[in-house]
């Protein structure tokens, strides 16, 4: 693995799920592997667990870990080629990227979606302006249109849960939200769950189909009810319109997961990414109660990215 950015990244699926259960049972195994290595953590945007839980995924395998909020802290970037630089841009991504890359073995980046232009998010610019400047592996922290590191997690908490043998039923639930957000995991778990042994039915309201790149595998409807009937697993996640291009088309009544939902569902098992607004994408019932995965969903994120983190240090990926 030179980097990783999506499941496309990953050429045995199976085997690098394995590893995170072995991993799991054992963090501290590989503590040499990263000595004298460090790995640096670049976030343009917020985040809680992806941060903690790749600081401790590199801590588990001895490297040197080092954060940096480069909205915040570092000088604004430019990233268009050619550009006369008397304006607000301070530094040119090539200069700076090239720059990390002598400092750090590993880099990972998160850069979110502006959500102001479909062509311009998707061609995922600036992590791959990135990749080419650094010259060192990367790890997407969550680009412009996925969220890998959450995905992994994702399957091998679905893992987890299944009985040896069975293929789940896994329901992606489109939910409301009271602002704009990225379709980056959802495009991410349904890309995921389509190389992975469940079923997958998406469903949500109309005007928020996902690019179908990610959902080929998929069965989508509008009727949430229906798709809801003998679930195994349902993932609650609110985005943004995909057509509509980063629009909010409804307020969403009538789509929050409650217990009275799941009513129909195999006693399903409910998962969400995390941060979740209470009461309005999921309710408390749900959240304080034995069927949610979400924090298991986050304790996965430790082993999922030190498993990606031993290879890109083994160059096995
Ligand atoms: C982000 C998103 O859905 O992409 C990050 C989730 C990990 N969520 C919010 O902005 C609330
Ligand atoms: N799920 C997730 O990526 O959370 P953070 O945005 O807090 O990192």
């Amino acid at each position: 693995m030179e980097k990783f950015t999506s499941v496309q990244d990953v050429a045995d699926l199976r085997e690098l799920v394995k590893e995170a259960q072995q991993l799991k049972q054992n963090p501290y195994q590989h503590k040499e592997l990263g000595q004298n290595k460090t790995l640096g953590l670049l976030f343009l945007n917020p985040s809680l667990r992806t941060r903690m839980s790749t600081q401790i995924a590199g801590a588990n395998l001895g490297m040197n870990v080092m954060v940096m909020n480069l909205d915040k802290e570092g000088w604004a970037l430019e990233t268009q080629e050619g550009a006369i630089m008397n304006g607000s841009t301070v530094e040119h991504i090539k200069d700076a990227a090239a720059v990390m890359g002598r400092y750090c073995d590993i880099i990972g980046i998160r850069s979110f979606p502006r959500l102001q232009n479909r062509e311009e998010d998707y061609s995922e610019d600036l992590l791959h302006k990135f990749i080419s400047y650094c010259k060192v592996p990367v790890v997407s922290l969550e680009s412009a249109t996925r969220h890998p590191l959450q995905s992994f997690a994702d399957l091998l908490t679905i893992t987890e849960n299944t009985p040896a043998g069975k293929r789940p039923k896994v329901v992606l639930t489109w939910a409301p939200h009271v602002k704009a957000i990225p379709q980056c995991v959802a495009n991410s778990f349904a890309e995921w769950m389509g190389q992975a042994d469940v079923d997958l039915v998406i469903t949500h309201p109309e005007g928020y189909e996902l690019d179908d790149e990610f959902t080929r595998s998929a069965q989508v409807t509008t009727n949430q009810e229906e798709a809801l009937q003998d679930a195994d697993f349902v993932y609650v996640k609110n985005w943004s319109s995909y057509t509509q291009y980063g629009q909010v088309l409804t307020d969403g009544e009538g789509w929050m997961m409650t217990n009275e939902k799941l009513r129909n569902t195999n006693n399903a098992k409910v998962m969400h990414c995390l941060p979740v607004r209470r009461n309005v994408e999921l309710s408390d019932e749900i959240l304080d109660g034995p069927n949610s995965l979400v924090v298991e969903q986050a304790n996965n994120r430790t082993y999922t990215a030190q498993t990606i983190l031993k290879r890109l240090l083994e160059k096995t990926i």
